[in-house]
């Protein structure tokens, strides 16, 4: 039997339903009454809500039917181009689509080398490893010609910087550090700065199979386990944890980590062999946080002044927390802002002072309780993967300063240490991502993507990204294809078998790069001359070799792909580089320049970054609006999609207000303003302005509100209107009013999380969302 007999068996069994896999959830559908049904994998103990908005995927207006080519472009030619995100679409046929995309190439390539074409293409895409779409432009750029690549990411951009310097890799305060198991088990306190919001713990690149953080929190409590929740936002914790909810001014958990630090080293409560032993520069800093190096100790009423908490509660945190099993964790979203290397290293420093780090269920934790993969145990054999081949040019942009390298060919910048020049681009590629989502200051990167030639997207449906390109090639969604789902920290490998056939004349990433590498003569080098069936065997054979070495089931591919899942063997909970460390640090150094925790760092210090300095510090704001914009906005995770993907869907749908992303006001601040639950209004600041749906909750801290990214871009253009370089959001996107800039010198990470704004109730007549509307002549039927 071959395997299409096999699959056609599966697809039609007795329970009619296939398996496939989202970063959200490993899931089965149906299809039936004209559209699918899905159903949660029976092994997750919590499926995710996210689930719900995979059926409006299938047909919604907003999907891609045909390829299509910007008007000005096509009637123009290549070059920089301010009509971009306002213009009209033609569509034309793949084969003419093709031409023109692989004829520009060519002359891009030709005319000014791969330093010209930007395939940074940063994006989460989809969870399967082989239609995964960095890995597919990845690949095909390199056996085109190569092409200016991006690093880091916008969910860690801070932290994957700082932590290489004072700890090791990143997956060292991950990965394999202090586990759910643990924590659930052995942790006496947890000091959350940012929380572990479960909302965040829904999603995990490649797959999540089971949702665990929920229940380990559980069962923590119920051991007696005492939780301090230290965030604006009190559901950044689940409630019925019942943790001690701190509601500090955003932005200044580093003050409130140097007051308990404060605390616990005046009170002789820290632990001075450790900081001997396992540290390096302790004494610099200890001088910094009594006061001695500036005249300014950071004692708990110096903290509170800074982060509007109660100096006795700060004293009383540092009490509770001595001289017990305790975990401090750092949330990703306190590094996505300005200086977010300092929350990061500080929450490590803090761990260190209290001797903890590197004990089971204690020490220093980074983004436990922010993706659903921290915590858990490693896969112990490869998952399959696509190799993306070898780029011909170095040149990189640190992930986020993606604007600043459109607006300024070759200036200068600084990142970790080094000072590096940004190219000249003609051509952006951009594939599995959305960046007029997740960049910050949305009208300055609206200037960046008007200066390149020419910018090609590939986009399943009409977001924003897709409007700002001149050439938009239709991509099939996961459900619309095969592929494998497996993560590294996922013992689920899913087979992701097609649910239903392509929307309109979609096709796969692979199928577009392929014929785009025949146009350029790179067929052969791209392809390996397999389809996507038979990569998909020859990606999961190492897999099933290192099974067979393991003693473990190892089931052929026919066998597998029959199952629908295979479960893989995880390696035994060790606690990680950071714990053999602590057993042995002589024989199991860290990867650091002094192989010890580096609480003072001469690296950082080297390069002379006032925004970094050498050891974690408390550096006062750089944004001066606070006078005009009062509130600060805390743009974060949605809780009802992955970041605006799906965001036609039902679930995120479901929460919106009045059509616009639901904001959340404190009802004294609604109050001042004339605002009731419900009413449309209008968020502003320097930068740009958005409307949204008022939700009044007391379940933030006054002064702040907040509205979570994702909702697709959509701007007002008025003809005429002396306001039209800055469109209004009408649909509710924060990324409009956020600031465009890095972290700081050293990782130039983005800073997404919080800005200034002023909110006021609309009344004007209400603008229509169009966000999902195709552009005008774009359609050209399904
Ligand atoms: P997504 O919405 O996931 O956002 O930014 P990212 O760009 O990853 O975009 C993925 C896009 O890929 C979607 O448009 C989807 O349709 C498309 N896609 C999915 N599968 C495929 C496929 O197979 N092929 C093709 N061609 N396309 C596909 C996320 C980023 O946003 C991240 S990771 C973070 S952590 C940041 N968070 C914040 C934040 O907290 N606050 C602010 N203000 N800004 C942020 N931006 C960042």
């Amino acid at each position: 039997m071959t395997v299409s007999e096999v699959t056609d068996i599966v697809l039609n069994d007795a329970i009619g339903s296939v398996p496939h896999s989202a970063h959200w959830g490993a899931f089965r559908v149906r299809r039936g009454g004209g559209g699918i049904e899905i159903m949660p994998h029976p092994g997750d103990p919590a499926p995710s809500p996210l689930l719900g908005n995979m059926p409006a995927a299938v047909s919604h207006r907003a999907r891609i039917a045909r390829p299509a080519i910007r008007r000005g472009w096509l009637d123009n030619g290549p070059g920089a181009d301010p009509r971009r995100g306002r213009d009209e679409f033609v569509p034309v046929s793949w084969e003419k689509a093709l031409d023109l995309a692989g004829a520009e190439l060519r002359r891009v390539y030709g005319e000014h080398g791969a330093r010209a074409v930007f395939g940074g293409s940063y994006g989460w895409s989809s969870a399967g490893r082989f239609h995964h779409a960095q890995g597919q432009v990845h690949r095909f750029l390199n056996a085109a010609g190569g092409y200016v690549r991006s690093v880091n990411s916008y969910s860690s951009g801070a932290a994957s910087v700082i932590l290489p310097h004072v700890l090791g890799p990143q997956e060292a305060a991950t990965r394999n550090n202090v586990g759910w198991d643990e924590l659930a088990t052995q942790t006496d306190i947890v000091l959350a700065f940012g929380g572990m919001a479960l909302k965040n713990n829904d999603v995990g690149g490649g797959g999540a199979s089971e949702h665990i953080a929920a229940q380990r929190l559980r069962t923590a409590s119920v051991r007696g386990a005492e939780f301090h929740l230290i965030s604006p936002l009190r559901d950044d914790f689940p409630d019925e944890i019942g943790a001690v909810w701190h509601p500090i001014r955003p932005g200044s958990d580093v003050a409130l980590m140097l007051g308990i630090a404060h605390t616990l080293v005046s009170e002789v409560r820290h632990d001075h062999a450790f900081l001997a032993r396992f540290c390096v520069g302790w004494e610099v800093f200890e001088d910094y946080l009594l006061g001695r190096s500036d005249n300014r100790p950071k004692d708990a009423a110096w903290a509170a002044s800074i982060c509007e908490l109660a100096a006795e509660d700060i004293v009383s945190l540092a009490r509770r927390a001595a001289g017990k099993r305790t975990l401090v964790t750092c949330s990703q979203s306190l590094q996505r802002a300005r200086y977010g290397e300092q929350p990061v290293w500080m929450g490590l420093v803090l761990a260190a002072i209290l001797g903890q780090v590197g004990l089971p269920g204690g020490g220093f934790a980074y983004a436990l309780g922010s993706i659903a993969h921290s915590g858990k145990p490693q896969v112990a054999v490869p998952v399959p993967t696509l190799a993306q081949g070898r780029n011909s040019i170095a040149d990189f942009i640190p992930v986020a300063r993606i604007s600043d390298m459109l607006l300024q060919p070759g200036a200068p910048f600084d990142y970790d240490g080094r000072r590096l020049a940004y190219p000249d681009l003609k051509l952006v590629y951009w594939v599995g991502g959305n960046p007029f989502h997740h960049h910050q200051d949305l009208h300055r990167l609206r200037d960046a993507f008007a200066r390149p030639d020419t910018i090609i997207v590939h986009e399943s449906a009409w977001t924003a990204t897709a409007r700002h390109a001149d050439i938009v090639l239709p991509a099939t969604i996961t459900l619309e294809r095969e592929d494998i789902g497996a993560s590294p920290v996922d013992p689920l490998l899913v087979a992701m078998h097609q649910a239903v056939p392509p929307f309109g004349e979609a096709q796969d990433d692979y199928a577009i790069f392929t014929g785009l590498a025949r146009r350029l003569g790179a067929e052969q080098a791209f392809t390996e001359g397999r389809s996507a069936r038979q990569w998909l065997e020859h990606l999961y054979e190492p897999t099933r070799r290192a099974l067979i070495e393991h003693g473990a089931d190892a089931p052929d591919f026919e066998e597998f792909w029959r199952r629908g899942e295979l479960r893989l063997p995880t390696r035994p909970w060790d606690g990680g580089m950071v714990r053999a460390f602590r057993n042995d640090p002589e024989r199991e150094p860290l990867p650091t320049p002094s192989g010890k925790i580096e609480i003072a760092s001469a690296a950082i210090a080297s390069f002379g970054y006032a925004d970094c300095p050498r050891h974690p510090s408390w550096l006062p704001t750089d944004d001066d609006s606070g006078e005009r914009f009062p509130l600060f906005l805390i743009a974060n995770q949605p809780a009802t999609r992955l970041h605006s993907q799906l965001d036609f869907g039902a679930t995120s749908a479901a929460s919106k207000v009045r059509d616009r992303e639901p904001v959340r006001i404190h009802p004294h601040d609604a109050a001042a303003r004339g605002i009731r639950d419900g009413d449309v209004v209008r968020l502003y600041n320097e930068r740009g302005a958005c409307l949204a749906g008022a939700v009044l909750s007391d379940a933030l801290r006054p002064g702040v509100v907040q509205l979570a990214t994702g909702a697709w871009f959509d701007p007002l253009f008025e003809p005429g209107h002396p306001k039209a370089e800055k469109p209004l959001c009408v649909h509710g996107n924060p990324n409009v009013l956020t600031r465009d800039i890095g972290t700081s010198r050293l990782a130039q990470g983005s800073t997404g999380q919080i800005a200034r704004i002023q909110i006021e109730r609309f009344d004007g007549p209400l603008p229509p969302v169009r966000a999902f509307d195709p552009p005008s002549d774009a359609s050209g039927g399904a």
